[in-house]
């Protein structure tokens, strides 16, 4: 199974749509391992936008991700983070398809409610960077013969 780090994002909280998400990832059979609220420090989002520092939405973004809290989850599922994005839609919450998370409620490119982990290797360093060793809880569920085959659980 892969992982995904899934934020919801400071306009997600204001919006009140935590339970929203949380239903569409748990009514797909992904698998909730780690829930938390936290709040995002420059530190750890001067590492989680590496990739965007040289834009000039770079400060704008930082400021907005730290303005109120975050919720920060963890899932798990065969291609996790693939299946995730698809369900938020692309980073334009207005060009999203209806039927998306971002699609259903976003109108911004920055206001878009929810962050996905891009791929595996940057839901490690997402893990990392929000979770510690004892916020991660690997239950058994119970119900993941229904949701896979044999074949796919191997
Ligand atoms: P995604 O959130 O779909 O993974 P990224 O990684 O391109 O998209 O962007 C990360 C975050 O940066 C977005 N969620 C959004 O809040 C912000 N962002 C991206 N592009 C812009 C932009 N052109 N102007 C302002 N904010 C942006």
């Amino acid at each position: 199974m892969d992982r995904a780090v899934v934020l919801i994002k400071p306009d997600g909280i204001q919006r009140g749509i935590i339970g929203e998400v949380v239903k569409r990832f748990e009514q797909k059979g992904l698998h909730l391992v780690g829930l938390k609220m936290i709040s995002l420090t420059d530190s750890i989002l001067d590492e989680w936008y590496a990739h965007h520092k040289d834009k000039p939405f770079f400060r704008s973004l930082k400021e907005y991700m730290m303005q109120y809290p975050v919720v920060a989850m963890l899932w798990e599922g065969i291609d996790a983070a693939k299946t995730i994005r698809l369900m938020l839609g692309p980073t334009l919450g207005r060009t999203a398809a209806p039927g998306t998370i971002r699609g259903d409620f976003a109108m911004s490119q920055q206001y878009n409610l929810v962050h996905a982990s891009e791929d595996e290797a940057a839901a490690k360093k997402e893990e990392s960077l929000i979770f510690k060793e004892n916020e991660i809880f690997p239950w058994e569920k119970l119900d993941l013969p229904l949701i896979y085959s044999d074949e796919e659980m191997k």
